[in-house]
């Protein structure tokens, strides 16, 4: 049986890829803050099922705690670790990101420094992020495209990548890179704009009115369903060899298109509802994020089963749900 950690496995991808591994018949391992776990235990995680995590292996371990996290790697011997712990909100002003920046690029640096001291054979998966294309030349983008971040997260995310990339090459460690586009689903934050968008749509359903302030409509971005782009970083670990590889969509949507989507599925037009707001507004590039997916699926097979419509009418089924029980 395969033993795989998961930094992060709280979160959207964390629980995803759990699931995940545990349905090919891994030993799932995970780091999580110490409230995380508690928020688990006492079922205060919106949503969370804790019979998955009931499966899993918790260790409350953060990972600025550099002397638990050394104690874990070298008690416990591990096939695959799964890097996916990081801030992730884009939107905050780069003067206000000084923490995202020191917690992402110490907590990688803190992983890959134990994990070469105590287990260099551990296959390792670094989340990369479309955000560390920020404002590229060209679309779409390949793994070849030059990186030009342009938000705290960005940046800090291609600071992690260089760690992880000197790893691979000096000490010859296996560090796997997913450079992944946005990808959503019911689990998703509600600051994020789909989650925003299929929350909306359900909550007016139900009350029969309401309004949703949004930010630019013409905004467009490469939209996937989180649960396929977890076998994608699995498939990237099991690749012959460590590689970097763009995991999108390629296909545009506008929030415009994800209103429609989102609202004509509960029978709403969402110009009758949505408002824009300057609040909301963040300044988007001539050249989209779009990724392309060739080499991912030349070289592994993987493919996204699950549509932009279809993973939008999951979401807002599930807020349905959710606000019928009350959960
Ligand atoms: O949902 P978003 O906030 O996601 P964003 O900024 O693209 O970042 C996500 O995807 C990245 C790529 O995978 C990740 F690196 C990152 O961690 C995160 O997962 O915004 C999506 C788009 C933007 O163009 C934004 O300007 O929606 C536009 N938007 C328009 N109105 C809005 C809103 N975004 C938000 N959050 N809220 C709005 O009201």
């Amino acid at each position: 049986m395969k033993r795989a950690l998961i930094t992060g496995i709280t979160g959207q991808d964390g629980f995803y890829l759990a699931e995940h591994l545990l349905g090919l018949g891994y030993e799932v391992h995970g780091l999580a803050r110490q409230t995380g776990l508690e928020h688990i235990k006492s079922n205060l995680l919106q949503d969370v099922p804790p019979e998955l995590y009931e499966r899993c292996h918790l260790h409350a371990v953060s990972l600025d705690n550099f002397p638990g996290l050394y104690r874990l790697i070298s008690s416990t011997p591990f096939d695959e670790c799964y890097h996916l712990a990081a801030s992730s909100f884009v939107g905050d002003r780069l003067a206000d990101g000084y923490q995202t920046i020191q917690n992402n690029i110490a907590s990688t640096h803190y992983l890959l420094a134990a994990l070469s001291e105590f287990q260099p054979k551990c296959r390792l998966y670094f989340a990369g992020t479309s955000e560390m294309f920020g404002r590229p030349r060209h679309a779409p983008q390949t793994e070849d495209t030059p990186f030009m971040p342009r938000s705290a997260y960005g940046i800090s995310k291609l600071a992690g990548y260089h760690i992880v990339r000197n790893y691979r090459e000096s000490y010859g460690m296996f560090c796997g890179v997913g450079i992944l586009y946005n990808h959503e689903s019911p689990r998703r934050r509600p600051e994020f704009v789909t989650r925003k968008i299929t929350m909306a749509a359900a909550r007016i359903s139900l009350e029969g009115r309401g309004t949703l302030e949004l930010g630019n409509l013409e905004a467009r971005r490469d939209w996937g369903y989180a649960p396929d782009y977890v076998r994608a970083m699995h498939a990237i670990l099991n690749h012959h060899t460590a590689e970097d590889f763009v995991v999108a969509s390629g296909v545009l949507h506008s929030v415009a298109e994800l209103c429609e989507a989102a609202f004509s599925h509960v029978g709403l037009d969402w110009h009758d509802h949505v408002r824009t707001n300057p609040a909301f507004y963040r300044k988007e590039d001539e050249i989209p994020l779009q990724g392309c997916r060739a080499k991912i699926e030349r070289e592994t097979g993987w493919q996204p089963a699950t549509s932009f419509d279809e993973m939008i009418r999951k979401m807002v089924d599930a807020d349905l749900a959710r606000l019928r029980t009350g959960r």
